[in-house]
């Protein structure tokens, strides 16, 4: 926000010094016509200008502030005084939902992280049909998953990015992140539309499964001959069939939870997958111009 006060201002002060210099060479501006007293005039009215801008951004603050104090709609503005990794509530204006519970994690990379997916062990089944990932299933602190309806609508509100923790059985961790990540509406089946430039130690698994629809036993959408959910149990953004699926059979002998620039043919025992509003986001926030993001 400090920032965007001192962009705003700096743009102000600089566009006066144009006007003025432009005067100073031009004979029909009054400015020019002047002497001393003018000059001071141009002064006191940059100085209230300057008061009259600060008044406004110091306005937008505030507003900004009661926002997300009272009505969150990222994990960013929900866990901002806190800090503290758990569960919070979000306004989901895409889905009319005011009070949608999510896991905001405050631990990895600067916080503000929305989980939209977690596998720690294998207590609730992952082999499931199209419209329990529709509308997503287990515990917020636990295994889960947030449901693709949600992941379309809080993607497509606002730019996001991703980041995906790892874990091998070993206790090795590792971690893939993406600069943007969006997901299309059911109609188009769901499908990984935009993944954004790929950063970690986990390499990029993901990548090849960019345009991909997301497929589950009850509805194949993938690109094999077979069906890639029957097969290997679970449900992804299916080509012919993967090269990540983090919603594979946990603690599978062959396959499972897998990410395979990490190790092919061995499962996971821990992944845990995160969005968060990216800068083009908030700058978006902060003009009050979200509708313009579709
Ligand atoms: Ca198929």
């Amino acid at each position: 926000m400090s920032r965007f006060i001192i962009i705003i201002l700096v743009n102000f002060v600089f566009i006066l010094q144009i006007k003025i210099g432009f005067c100073l060479k031009n004979d029909t501006c009054a400015v020019c016509d002047c002497s001393c007293d003018v000059e001071i005039d141009v002064v006191k009215k940059v100085m209230k200008g300057l008061k009259d801008v600060k008044k406004s951004t110091d306005k937008i603050e505030q507003q900004l502030t009661a926002n997300r104090a009272t009505n969150p709609s990222s994990c960013m503005e929900a866990a901002a005084t806190s800090l503290k990794s758990g569960v919070y509530k979000i306004k989901l204006e895409k889905l009319n939902i005011a009070d949608l519970e999510v896991f905001c994690d405050e631990d990895v990379d600067f916080g503000g992280w929305l989980v939209i997916q977690r596998r720690q062990s294998g207590s609730v089944r992952f082999y499931r049909c199209w419209n329990d990932y529709k509308k997503g299933f287990g515990d917020l602190t636990g295994n889960y998953w947030i449901g693709l309806e949600k992941l379309h609508a809080l993607t497509s509100s606002c730019e996001q990015e991703l980041y995906i923790q790892l874990q091998r059985r070993s206790g090795e961790k590792y971690h893939a992140k993406y600069a943007e990540f969006l997901i299309g509406p059911e109609s188009q089946s769901y499908t990984l539309k935009k993944l954004g430039n790929y950063g970690g130690n986990a390499g990029d698994s993901l990548r090849q499964h960019l345009g991909m629809k997301f497929s589950t036993y009850d509805r194949d959408n993938d690109n094999l001959e077979n069906n890639c959910a029957m097969k290997y149990e679970g449900a992804w953004w299916f080509d012919d069939c993967y090269y990540s699926h983090l919603n594979g059979v946990y603690n599978g002998d062959f396959y499972g939870v897998a990410w395979n620039a990490i190790k092919k043919e061995e499962s996971l025992s821990f992944s845990q997958m995160m969005i968060r509003p990216t800068q083009n986001c908030w700058r978006r926030l902060m003009l009050g111009n979200l509708n313009r993001y579709t």
